[in-house]
């Protein structure tokens, strides 16, 4: 007996944007479960942006993935058939098989997470997940925030930015300020996630936009785009300023080397820090991060938006369009409801 599976696999690497033609869906047969393993059904899977960095040939701080592969991620799934004793049917889980509507896996290799009354199982992708814990261990970690500071989030609008923004601001930041890419972006920023000020930074220079929306400087600067928008801050930084560098995407279709920031100097005047970060490395926050996350969540604190892209065969798309903006918050490609 098998399993008949439907799949995307990377079949080209990339020059530039990701193309349709870099992705192939499959038909797959997987063995039945072996003794310990588990079948999963997938609820929602995750597209990411350092799913971009995966698919060139050169190591980055993972190992590029091998042409042929299915694509990797985070998935949220429930158990079809088990035969493991710690991972009974029924249960809802995590696991990293990805682009999948099934998986077969070692029991090992899921968690099981527990249902979240009244909200997506989805969270688990995104405020709940691996975003979630990104944004608090950066801010509250990497970037040492305290009650009082003075915040810039680039990439405001995404999964990880938008909860920057909200976290800082729900500890007492004196001022958020985010940056996005579209003007409903901008508008749900300052309306919806309570920024104080909030740019489009397709409107002009980044470095004048960020001294207009921040006129007393920056204190904080979570980073998830790189290249214009580092360099703004660091010349909107305070003294002692404290950069969480997360991500670069304005960076991650680039096919030469993107410009450097030109006034690395002002670290020195300034006593700046920037401080790169893996959210892998950070793992022991996870109960303090769940606690206090969830606890906003189920008290309304807490804006949780996903963009969510229906269908296995949506994969391919939702992923070049998060690449280019069209998320606002998670982007989820959801493939099944949630179980009653
Ligand atoms: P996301 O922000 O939800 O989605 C990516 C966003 O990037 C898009 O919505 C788009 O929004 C923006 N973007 C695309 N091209 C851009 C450009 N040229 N300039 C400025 N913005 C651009 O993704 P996410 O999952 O939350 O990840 C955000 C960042 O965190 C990424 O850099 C990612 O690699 C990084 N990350 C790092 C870690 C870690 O451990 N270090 C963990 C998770 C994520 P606009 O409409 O605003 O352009
Ligand atoms: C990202 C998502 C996750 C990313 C890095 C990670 C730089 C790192 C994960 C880990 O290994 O801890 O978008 O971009």
């Amino acid at each position: 007996m098998s399993i008949a599976t439907r799949e995307w696999q990377l079949v080209r690497r990339p020059h530039g944007k990701p193309v349709a033609d870099d992705f192939r869906p499959v038909e797959a047969e997987r063995p039945d479960p072996g003794p310990g393993e588990v079948v999963v059904r997938t609820i929602a899977m995750s597209v990411d942006p350092y799913m971009r960095g995966r698919m060139n040939a050169t190591k980055s701080y993972a190992p590029s993935w091998e042409l042929g592969e299915t694509m990797q991620g985070g998935t949220v799934g429930q158990v079809i058939a088990s035969r493991s004793d710690a991972v009974p049917e029924g249960a809802l889980v995590l696991h990293g098989m990805g682009w999948r509507d099934v998986a077969v896996l070692d029991a090992g290799h899921v968690s099981v997470v527990e249902p979240l009354p009244g909200l997506p199982l989805s969270l688990y992708l995104g405020v709940l997940g691996m975003p979630g814990l990104t944004a608090w261990a950066g801010l509250f970690r990497v970037a040492a925030f305290s009650p009082g500071d003075a915040v810039f989030v680039s990439g405001a609008a995404g999964a990880v930015g938008s909860l920057v923004g909200q976290f800082a601001r729900l500890r007492g930041a004196s001022r958020v300020v985010g940056s996005a890419g579209t003007p409903e972006k901008v508008r749900w920023l300052g309306d919806e996630l309570g920024f104080s000020a909030a740019f489009d930074y397709h409107d002009g220079a980044v470095a004048d936009l960020l001294a207009a929306a921040a006129p007393e400087g920056i204190d904080v600067f979570f980073d998830n785009v790189g290249g214009e928008h580092l360099e703004a801050a660091i010349a909107a930084f305070n003294l002692h300023g404290r950069a969480a560098v997360c991500g670069a995407i304005s960076s991650y279709n680039a096919v030469s080397a993107p410009p450097g920031p030109r006034n690395m100097f002002l670290l020195v005047g300034k006593r700046l820090t920037l401080r790169g970060f893996l959210v892998g490395d950070h793992a022991d926050l996870q109960p303090e991060f769940v606690e206090t996350v969830s606890g906003w969540l189920r008290d309304g604190s807490l804006v949780a938006r996903e963009t969510v892209v229906e269908g296995l065969d949506g994969a391919v798309d939702a992923f070049r369009d998060l690449l280019r903006g069209g998320n606002t918050g998670k982007m989820v490609v959801r493939l099944t409801p949630d179980p009653e």
